[in-house]
């Protein structure tokens, strides 16, 4: 019998996505919490599962894929008639992976230059300063564009899917921003609340905040 999955997430980031995936798919995985704060991303057991020592991570029969965009992908091909994916050659499914494509590429690169600036510059300080206000402004900016993009139902059409759960990190994000995001992305906030209210989010949300999650933390399940 083949090894449930294992799914290495940290709270409040972008691995909500892949991690609400799962839920909605019904898959059977383990799941273990990456404690960013702690830096339990360095440390060797978890760089022996992803190397550039960041979340997320799925590791299936020792083999380890990571990128958000490639987890949802990945996931939602596991249930097909789940339909998180819109239909192949409709504009739907160009329009998701068209967000998938922008949230990973352009948004998440934009609020790392304000949230994580040493991976872009070394430690001169007036030059972090800069760049953290100018990821800030360029980020708002991005927040901005992603709403003008959305439409009135979900992200890719009239459906649920994929590019749906990759809006609700970003969004949960915005508080550092100085961005008041329910006033300025009605749009945004009103996908995010029907995900937020989903059977499978609950349970995504329940885990990653409950104390088992500390229980199952890397350095747990390592030291099994
Ligand atoms: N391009 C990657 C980005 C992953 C990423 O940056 N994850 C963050 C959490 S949102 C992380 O692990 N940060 C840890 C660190 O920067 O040390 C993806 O899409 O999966």
């Amino acid at each position: 019998m083949s090894k449930p999955m294992v799914f290495y997430y940290a709270r409040n980031a972008c691995s909500i996505a892949p991690h609400i995936a799962l839920e909605e798919v019904g898959a059977e995985f383990e799941a273990r919490c990456v404690d960013l704060t702690a830096g339990e991303q360095l440390s060797p057991g978890f760089l022996a599962v992803n190397p550039a020592g960041r979340v997320p991570a799925l590791v299936m029969e020792e083999r380890t894929v990571t990128e958000v965009p490639a987890l949802l992908t990945y996931i939602a091909s596991l249930k097909t008639g789940a339909g998180l994916i819109p239909a192949v050659s409709s504009i739907e499914h160009a329009r998701c992976f068209e967000w998938l494509a922008f949230l990973s590429s352009s948004v998440h690169v934009a609020y790392a230059q304000f949230r994580r600036p040493h991976r872009f510059v070394s430690q001169d300080f007036a030059c972090v300063h800069a760049l953290v206000e100018q990821g800030r402004r360029n980020t708002i900016a991005l927040y901005r564009e992603v709403e003008r993009r959305l439409g009135d139902e979900w992200a890719a059409g009239n459906a649920y899917s994929i590019a749906d759960m990759y809006l609700v990190p970003f969004h949960g994000w915005s508080w550092r921003l100085d961005f008041d995001i329910e006033a300025e992305c009605p749009k945004w906030s009103a996908i995010v609340e029907r995900v937020l209210d989903r059977d499978a989010v609950r349970r995504v949300l329940a885990r990653e905040n409950s104390h088992e999650a500390e229980a199952q933390t890397v350095a747990a399940s390592f030291a099994r």
